[in-house]
């Protein structure tokens, strides 16, 4: 049956989200670094905004090189904070989770959907409710996404990387060939340096060339099942379907506080709902967490947060409590008063895996 899927990730993603706190930073290069802390500049870069990349900047390139790449010009480096992206994230999944038939989360700023149903198939729809997202991320989040639309995953996740940033291509089921032709190999997901590296010695360079190369030639290669998924996917074939993992790897909350407050109690008081509310989703889907985060979020709109794991995971309502309570105060000896205020449950585990692995253990 025919489907339509999308592939939406968002662009320069860390750093971006540096760009929407400190909006003087737009103008500058923008480097968000994993400091390892022996030297100023011992790390690597972790991601970097268009700006920089201007500069030959690239992910994972050390800071000391990439200091010596912006040669004199004042870029801004900053510490990466994984917590505050995972905030702008689930904020943006909650955008098209709401708008979409199905939504697979596929990383922290990426995410595949379906919306067979949504649209009946219809492209011209498709398109629409693809605009339609992207503008509500902007107007909600301020960020920008690249958006790609086509027939299956593969084509989409390729059509998402098409045009960056700010961009959506859309690819309809009997251009999906033509399309992928001239691309070559590596853009297919899966095919990284080495797989691209044997294909090459195959003169196998562009998607047009795997799609009529010889199915024992690249049995031959890389065994049956990664041969027959490259000749699919080289032909726009893939049948691989939109699963909504059920979040399961997180759960989470943010609230509007009735008013900017420094006082706990009142805090606590007005968290209480929505970590009912998590707590009956975690009991709901059989699942225990082990990690806790608090999330503050000022009048500044900075983000601060704080998290715990726990020795053993669990789904007791009692321990969530204390320990967001906790958390909430050591929060606030460090930071004003707050306007918006979250929790956020991590490393969620299937009852299932808890039970064989205290069967396992006792
Ligand atoms: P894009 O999508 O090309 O506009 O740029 P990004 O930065 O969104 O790149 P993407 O989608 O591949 O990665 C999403 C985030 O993951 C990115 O903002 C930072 C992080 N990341 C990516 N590559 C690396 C890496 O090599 N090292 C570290 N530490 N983080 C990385
Ligand atoms: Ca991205
Ligand atoms: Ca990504």
């Amino acid at each position: 049956m025919s489907r339509i899927v999308g592939h939406l990730d968002l662009d320069y993603f860390y750093a971006q989200v540096e760009e929407v706190e400190d909006p003087s930073l737009k103008d500058r290069p923008v480097l968000v670094c994993v400091f390892s802390g022996r030297t100023e500049v011992s790390g690597v870069v972790s991601t970097s905004n268009y700006k920089a990349r201007e500069y030959g900047i690239k992910s994972g390139m050390p800071i000391a090189l990439a200091k010596r790449r912006l040669d004199g010009v004042e870029g801004a480096f900053i510490r990466m904070d994984h917590e505050k992206y995972e905030v702008y994230s689930d904020r943006v999944m909650e955008i098209v989770r709401g708008r979409v038939d199905v939504l697979e989360q596929a990383g922290i700023d990426e995410a595949f959907f379906d919306v067979t149903k949504k649209t009946g198939v219809d492209y011209a729809a498709a398109t629409a409710l693809a605009q339609e997202l992207k503008a509500t991320i902007l107007k909600e989040e301020k960020l920008t996404c690249s958006v790609g639309v086509g027939p299956n995953k593969v084509v989409a996740k390729i059509a998402s990387d098409f045009k960056k940033p700010d961009g959506l291509t859309v690819v309809r089921d009997d251009e999906a060939r033509a399309f992928l032709s001239p691309l070559s190999v590596g853009r297919i997901y899966g095919v990284g340096p080495k797989t691209a590296k044997l294909l090459q010695e195959s003169g196998i360079s562009t998607i047009a060339e795997l799609a009529v190369a010889p199915a024992e030639r690249l049995e031959d290669l890389f065994g049956n099942k990664l041969a027959v998924y490259l000749h699919d996917a080289s032909n726009g074939v893939d049948g691989e379907l939109v699963v909504d993992r059920g979040g399961a790897s997180q759960l989470s909350r943010m609230i509007t506080l009735k008013h900017d407050t420094h006082d706990l109690d009142q805090i606590v008081a007005e968290l209480l709902p929505p970590l009912k509310d998590v707590h009956e989703k975690l009991v709901s889907k059989d699942l225990f967490f082990r990690n806790v985060t608090t999330i503050g979020i000022l009048k500044d709109l900075s983000i601060h947060t704080r998290s715990k794991t726990l020795e053993t995971p669990t789904n007791d309502y009692f321990v969530l409590e204390r320990e967001v309570r906790e958390l909430l105060a050591a929060l606030l000896h460090e930071v004003g008063d707050l306007r918006r205020a979250g929790v956020r449950l991590s490393e969620l585990q299937d009852m299932v895996d808890q039970r064989s692995l205290t069967e396992f253990t006792s």
